[in-house]
């Protein structure tokens, strides 16, 4: 039997916009399927099917304005027996809302800029179909959202407004949804002259991703700076000799190591990480620094403990043995953990300046060149001078600039007269 299916009681709403039909004439539906969805200045609402049956007639389209008992469309009851009279009707059930937000939908700033933590529990629509009724469709349109980045939380995992609201909030506090990075253009590079195709290795694919997250995370600023050596490097040689008979190689890392440990000493704001909901900084009391190593495999930082407590020879003979394992592949995840700040000196090869990438979550890396041999004005003459350059970059959400020079500008005048280490 034809039954006539009605809009049921919406409570206040009347005149509400009907921004979705989700059946098709011949459409067989089950008791509870979604017929049609509404939408108002506060509410997405999707109306159910009170019936089974086979839909024969629709009585509304996108657009249409409903109240209570406005026809939606005409049902060939699976079951036989007819609907009640449209005045009868008044205790359909209620739908609920799909998601009732707590406030009116304002504009699409309003929205955006809202404080309101973001929803953190797990969304159960999939991401990628993109599936919304128009007035969504509009609504991420007008924030500039793609739906198909949107987890949906409708029937069938559609798109409702509130996702996107959702979404905006979570992009806003720093969720990550809203840095999607446009991918590169796919390029065939035979059109051009023969190739030869060779995976990443692993240690590379894992570097390469959590160098882009920091990259992409981190607001960078490199210091640059020079650090005269030249009475350093007359000690080091010096104290080489000594060395290489224990079997310790002293190379001027060793001294960084120290003079890095004296400014984060001077300096504690070096020596943190920010939480990740970027409200508060954690202090950390102890002094473990990492060292970038080139290996045949890509490049690890494993790191160098307790370097305050720890004399010269010890730490050469710390970076000696961690730089061997890290280069024949025997470094644990264990030996790669607890930073709290990381050099990564290319010096041995050469370089003027470079900008590192600050190892997340740490706030700070300073970036070591090669060495030269410089015209320094003195008094009243140029004298050569061993100039050593270095490049400190470091997390601006933490650090200023002028901490960052001061910190520089400590190091360079350690560096310069190394006996400042001893006090
Ligand atoms: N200026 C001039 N010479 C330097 C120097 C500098 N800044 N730093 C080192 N040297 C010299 C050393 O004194 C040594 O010479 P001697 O044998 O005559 O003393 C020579 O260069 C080689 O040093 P080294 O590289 O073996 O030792 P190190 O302690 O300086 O560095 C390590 C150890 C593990 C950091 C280094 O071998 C390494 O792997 N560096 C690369 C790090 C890297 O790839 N960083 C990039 C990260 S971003 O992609």
């Amino acid at each position: 039997m034809l039954e006539k299916i009605l809009v049921p009681d919406i409570g206040d709403y009347a005149d509400v916009d009907v921004i979705e039909v989700t059946v098709k004439v011949g459409d067989t539906i089950d008791k509870e399927a979604e017929l049609i969805c509404l939408e108002t200045d506060k509410a997405t609402m999707e109306i159910p099917s009170p019936k089974a049956g086979v839909v024969k007639q629709l009585l509304v389209k996108v657009g249409d304005k409903v109240s209570k008992d406005s026809p939606i469309l005409e049902l060939e009851v699976a079951d036989g027996s007819a609907a009640k009279p449209a005045a009868q009707k008044t205790a359909a059930k209620k739908p609920a809302p799909a998601k009732e937000p707590k406030e009116p939908v304002k504009t699409a700033k309003q929205q955006a800029s809202q404080a309101e933590p973001p929803k953190k529990s797990a969304p159960v629509g999939k991401v990628g179909d993109g599936y919304a009724g128009p007035g969504t469709r509009r609504f991420a349109r007008e924030l500039g959202v793609n739906l198909k980045q949107v987890p949906g939380t409708g029937r069938k995992g559609r798109v409702m407004t509130p996702d996107v609201k959702s979404y905006v909030q979570d992009a806003m506090q720093g969720g990550g949804a809203g840095m999607q990075v446009a991918s590169l253009p796919q390029v065939d590079f035979t059109k051009f002259g023969a190739c030869e195709l060779k995976p990443l290795g692993r240690i590379q694919k894992k570097s390469g991703a959590f160098l882009h997250a920091s990259w992409v995370n981190i607001p960078h600023v490199t210091q640059f700076d020079e650090a005269d050596i030249t009475e350093l490097e007359i000690f080091r040689k010096g104290q080489k000799e000594i060395a290489a008979k224990q079997g310790l190689k002293l190379t001027p890392m060793v001294f960084l190591l120290k003079a890095v440990v004296a400014c984060l000493k001077e300096f504690p704001k070096f020596n943190t990480s920010l939480t990740t909901d970027g409200e508060q900084l954690v202090y950390k009391k102890y002094y473990n620094v990492g060292v970038a190593v080139d290996t045949p495999n890509g490049l690890v930082v494993p790191v160098i403990k307790d370097v305050d407590s720890k004399g010269l020879f010890e730490l050469a003979a710390d970076l000696g043995e961690v730089s061997k394992r890290a280069r024949e592949g025997k470094l644990s995840g264990a030996d790669m953990q607890g930073g709290c700040f990381t050099i990564s000196s290319l010096g041995g090869i050469g370089g003027t300046a470079f900008t590192p990438i600050v190892n997340a979550p740490e706030v700070a890396i300073l970036g070591v060149s090669k060495s030269q041999q410089k015209p320094v004005w003195e008094k009243d003459k140029f004298v050569p001078r061993l100039m050593l350059p270095v490049s400190l970059s470091y997390d601006h959400r933490v650090i200023d600039g002028a901490d960052a020079v001061r910190f520089t500008t400590y190091m360079v005048n350690l560096l310069a007269d190394i006996r400042r280490l001893l006090l």
